[in-house]
């Protein structure tokens, strides 16, 4: 069988490396993106030749390899299924317009679809999307293979949600993945697109021109923060690889020259002694790139920090999230300020060369004072990077279940969308403040950096400027205190469209 594994991407997300920095793409059709490779097809594709099938990879982010483009290659080529693989809630209006535009080219042939936002919400899919025949919840090494061994008979092939007919069946539920070990290491090579290491901000920022690609060496997370997707999707829990199958990949990146490396684990410093193997593997080899990772800040691995800078971490985040106690019990992170202060010190102390902070402002019940105090937090704190997102609602998370359950959020008609909570939850700043709250924030917290670390700073603005026009940097140091400007504007729930409100006018009366 020949499967077609077709990444989607939220146009939002990438941008060709400029010219000036070797983006010039070259005869044979081989350009530079700054992104994220697509980890998941790229893991798929030697799973479904495991199986004896063949299996050609596209990402939309590659100039040729746009919607017209795989539609001639279905005519030229005939896949016996198409497969569309993405993300999250932002790109699903672009999987519904792509599987539209090739069924139309070839309505015989199957289009299944996965991802992260499919497992969640398969049922609604087929029923909003008659252009696409299946999805496949979970993870899909074993359950893309098992389809395309039993393409005439669907029903058997466990995770399965599928078209019969008229009809939607759902299969019973495939089991998770015990051992992540028995899977060959994913397809780096076939994509004709060097991934380039970015922030992935709207002001392009190049973080290193090294060759760069992702890695996931453990999957899920145990906690349960309000506004995240991954223990749904992971049903609470996290399994790994073993570090000796992890460091047998991590040579094989290091001999194919990838000198950067990024770790997309959900939390990867959970195990301390599975750490200390696989640093001390990296160290034993003599592996050159640098890596870069995520995690909590209460793991009990913040001892093994100058063993990961041993061996060459360079980057960690940390999910920070809020300055103020009651807000990170709001959001149930389970962590301390305390904590925080603790693994943030304790990462520079021991020599990670940049951490990072995510937190999240325009959360329930936070006042303008609470979030100047999260920008407070961060400038006290020793992070050398940080981000501050607004809270937002996607299905599958507690929050989502919380707007339901209080009626601001229909269930079956908002299914598809994802609000920012300011916009539908009176309990939440408006956003004009939080947008106002974050501008005053991040002004504080540059002053701050500049007067009380001038030299870091410096060194910092260095960093980002080395790939950097000298108008991107002003671009990337003003754009917080200018209003985003994404493609996608955040939906509103249909009780609101429905009762012609925008946000302002819901304040006045609640219409949930
Ligand atoms: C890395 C990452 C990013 C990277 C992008 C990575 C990329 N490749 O482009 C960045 C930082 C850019 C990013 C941005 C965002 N992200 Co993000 N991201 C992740 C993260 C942490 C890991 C993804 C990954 O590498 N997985 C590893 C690969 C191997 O897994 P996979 O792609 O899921 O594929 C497996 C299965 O899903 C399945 N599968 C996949 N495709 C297919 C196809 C078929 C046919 C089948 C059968 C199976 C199948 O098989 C694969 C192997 O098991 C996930 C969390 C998670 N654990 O999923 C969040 C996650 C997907 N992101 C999320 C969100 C919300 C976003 C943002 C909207 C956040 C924001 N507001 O900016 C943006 C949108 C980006 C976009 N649309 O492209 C949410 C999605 C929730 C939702 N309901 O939509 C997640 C789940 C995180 C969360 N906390 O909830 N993200």
């Amino acid at each position: 069988m020949l499967v077609f594994l077709i990444y989607v991407r939220d146009d939002n997300y990438y941008h060709p490396l400029p010219v000036e920095l070797g983006g010039k793409p070259t005869k044979d059709g081989r350009v530079k993106v700054m992104a994220f490779p697509p980890l998941g097809i790229q893991t798929l594709a030697p799973a479904v030749r495991q199986h004896g099938h063949q299996a050609l990879l596209f990402d939309t982010c590659h100039p040729g390899m746009k919607t017209e483009h795989i539609a001639k290659a279905i005519e030229a080529e005939h896949p016996d299924v198409i497969a569309l693989s993405f993300l999250s809630t932002t790109t699903y209006p672009a999987v519904k317009k792509m599987a539209r535009r090739l069924k139309s080219v070839s309505p015989l042939t199957p289009v299944i679809t996965g991802g992260p936002f499919a497992t969640i919400n398969a049922l609604n899919i087929l029923k909003e999307c008659s252009a696409i025949d299946a999805v496949g919840v979970g993870e899909g090494e074993e359950l893309l293979p098992d389809y395309l061994d039993h393409l005439n008979d669907p029903g058997s092939v466990a995770g399965l949600v599928w078209r019969k007919g008229a009809e939607i069946v759902k299969n019973p539920p495939r089991p998770l993945i015990q051992d992540l070990d028995q899977f060959p290491y994913p397809d780096r090579l076939s994509l004709p697109i060097d991934y380039v290491e970015s922030l992935p901000l709207d002001v392009p920022a190049v973080l290193s021109l090294d060759r760069f690609c992702t890695m996931q060496t453990s999957r899920g997370c145990p906690y349960n923060c309000i506004y995240c997707d991954i223990p749904y999707v992971m049903q609470h829990r996290w399994r790994s690889r073993s570090p000796q199958h992890v460091l047998g990949e991590m040579q094989q990146l290091n001999d194919l020259g990838y000198r950067s490396i990024y770790l997309t684990d959900d939390h990867f410093i959970m195990k301390r002694k599975r750490i200390m193997e696989i640093c001390n593997g990296i160290i034993d080899r003599k592996l050159e790139f640098h890596w870069g990772c995520e995690g909590r800040v209460d793991s009990l691995a913040v001892d093994q920090m100058r063993l990961m800078a041993r061996a060459h971490c360079q980057f960690l985040a940390f999910g920070i999230e809020s300055g103020t106690q009651k807000t990170l019990d709001r959001l149930n992170k389970r962590q301390s300020l305390k904590q925080i202060e603790h693994a943030v010190t304790e990462a520079k102390r021991q020599g990670i060369t940049r951490v990072h902070g995510f937190f999240l402002i325009g959360s329930p019940g936070e006042s303008e004072k609470d979030i100047l105090e999260s920008f407070r937090f961060a400038a006290r704190l020793q992070l050398d990077t940080f981000g501050f997102n607004r809270l937002c609602a996607y299905r599958g998370t507690p929050l989502w279940r919380e707007y339901v359950d209080q009626g601001i959020i229909d269930d079956d008609l908002d299914w598809h969308k994802w609000f920012k909570c300011s916009d539908i939850d009176s309990t939440v700043l408006p956003s004009k403040v939080v947008n106002h709250a974050r501008m005053k924030g991040y002004g504080l917290l540059f002053i701050l950096r500049i007067f009380l670390r001038p030299v870091k700073t410096f060194r910092l603005i260095r960093t980002f400027g080395r790939y950097m026009k000298k108008s991107d940097i002003f671009k990337l140091l003003s754009s917080p205190f200018k209003r985003r400007t994404l493609t996608h504007k955040p939906d509103l729930p249909n009780k609101m469209t429905e009762a012609g409100l925008s946000e302002p006018e819901r304040r006045g009366n609640n219409a949930g």
